[in-house]
């Protein structure tokens, strides 16, 4: 029988640690409907990795994973996915760090996930791939003979054609992602980028949405990634009731809470946001006392140098602001270098007066959709949002500043604090009415149905996998 097959670089196995996993879990929830796989690694490394997917079924759904050697890692996950690819889409050049070697050793895992993808693929099975850590995996399947439908999804941003002529492989790595039917990106700019990139390196002729290149055509659309809405907000009510939000609250004492939310990446911004806070405080000596600033940035790629420094940047800053600012009864900045559970976090967005999200580059950033789900729609928090997230291509109403400018991220805490409540309930009706339009379910539900070749989402246009799936989602988003 026809199935989905999702494939990504982490696998979210029930019961296991990557079970918890952020996003991509969360977006794909509903569309995991029983008689769909779950490709990927399994996150461990193990030096006799298998060749042959462990298997482990749940709720109908088959979760395949593959352990990776140490060498593999090394050059695939930490050497070319996060030290080349992730800075070059990032816009970060001088912290890309390009070696053949990990290159190699990148093309090696996605052939080995092809090898063993292949024997689980049946005919008229619809295969949908995740993000930057697997673009050649199109590739191999069709030299392997699979010649059904593929679709690849990136999440993160994707570059202009003249800045990713900066990855030695750029040609490669575009040619790659021509052999997919579908690509996606979570913006109109990143696939005018990735389209624009074909034209001036490939060569490839540009029709409307759709790239020729080498005899293939691949659809190239922005499928903006979207939150499962309203069961945060229920989430995010439940929450602000709970143990920990009391706790937090009355450790406020009143005062205002800002919060940001992050995994510990050089893209999010910190250093800047705690900078633009500590101008806040040092510009408007009204505030002092009377606002909180917590920041969970859970570490991340801890193998990675680059983030080894930011982290020890970041120690610094935030020992810095509240050396300054502090009061004996009184400390400006809560800096957590952990992640929280999610039905901590979204009690605590609740409660939050400012929801600071403050990228220097990111996909969409789903951190600030959620901040907008979780507030109280009578007394609303303000968000806070960097016009270089994806995100803010939608969501206008927000207070959007650039990033790069510490005295704009300050400009914009300030004009936070004193909003009145009729301005913060008309921006965040406006960012509410977008957030629980566009939802988890109705990305899925768009990019499915341009994988399958129809133009529109009834029932009718799709095969019977795709009906399946549409029904569901009907569903679960109803
Ligand atoms: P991320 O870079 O991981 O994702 P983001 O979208 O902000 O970024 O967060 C994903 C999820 O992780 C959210 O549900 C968030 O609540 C959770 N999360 C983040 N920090 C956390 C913390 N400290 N503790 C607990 N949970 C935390 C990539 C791209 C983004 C894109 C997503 C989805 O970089 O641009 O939005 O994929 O496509």
């Amino acid at each position: 029988m026809a199935r989905l097959i999702v494939v990504s670089n982490r696998v979210p196995v029930p019961k296991t640690r990557a079970a918890q996993a952020g996003g991509l879990a969360v977006a794909l929830k509903d569309v995991l409907t029983p008689g769909s796989t779950w490709f990927g690694w399994s996150g461990r490394i193990a030096e006799d990795a298998a060749e042959t997917p462990a298997l482990v079924a749940s709720r109908g759904v088959t979760y395949a994973t593959l352990d990776l050697t140490r060498r593999d890692y090394e050059q695939f996950y930490v050497g070319y996915a996060n030290g080349a690819l992730w800075p070059l889409f990032h816009f970060r050049p001088a912290l890309m760090k390009f070696r053949r070697e990990d290159y190699a050793g990148y093309l090696a895992v996605n052939e080995k996930l092809a090898r063993a993808l292949a024997k689980l693929v049946e005919p008229g099975d619809v295969i949908w791939v995740h993000d930057y850590h697997l673009i050649p995996l199109a590739r191999y399947l069709r030299a392997a003979g699979i010649a059904n439908r593929l679709g690849f999804f990136l999440h993160i941003p994707f570059a202009p054609a003249s800045f990713v002529a900066t990855l030695p492989v750029a040609r490669e790595m575009l040619n790659d992602l021509t052999h997919y039917d579908v690509a996606g990106f979570q913006t109109e700019g990143f696939a005018r980028d990735f389209r624009d990139g074909a034209a001036r390196w490939l060569d490839a002729a540009v029709d409307g949405e759709h790239v020729r290149h080498a005899g293939r055509t691949t659809r190239v659309i922005a499928a903006p990634i979207g939150i499962d809405a309203a069961p945060f907000e229920r989430d995010a009510i439940r929450a602000a009731r709970s143990a920990e939000a009391e706790r937090l609250l009355s450790s406020l004492h009143g005062r205002a809470l800002a919060i940001g939310v992050d995994r510990l990446d050089y893209s999010k911004g910190l250093p800047n946001r705690f900078e633009g806070y500590a101008r806040l405080l040092a510009r408007h000596p009204e505030h002092l006392q009377k606002i909180s600033f917590l920041q969970i940035a859970a570490r991340s790629r801890e193998d990675v140098v680059a983030y080894r420094e930011l982290a020890r940047e970041l120690d610094r800053q935030a020992g810095d602001v509240n050396g300054r600012f502090s009061e004996f009864d009184w400390t400006p900045l809560r800096y957590l270098t952990r992640a929280a559970p999610r039905n901590v976090i979204s009690g605590f967005f609740r409660i939050a007066r400012i929801g600071v999200v403050t990228p220097l580059h990111d996909g969409m950033n789903l951190v600030a959709k959620e901040f907008v789900a979780a507030q109280d729609p009578r007394d609303p928090g303000v968000l806070i949002l960097s016009r270089f997230a994806g995100a803010a291509e939608e969501l206008t109403e927000a207070l959007v500043i650039n990033p790069y400018d510490p005295d704009e991220i300050a400009d914009a805490m300030h004009q936070a604090l004193v909003m009145g409540a009729d301005e913060r309930r008309a921006r965040h009706g406006a960012l509410r009415a977008k957030v629980f339009a566009g939802t988890a379910a109705a990305f899925a539900r768009r990019y499915l149905a341009a994988l399958e070749g129809g133009t529109g989402t009834t029932a009718a246009s799709l095969s019977p996998p795709l009906r399946h799936l549409a029904a569901s989602l009907r569903r679960n988003s109803a």
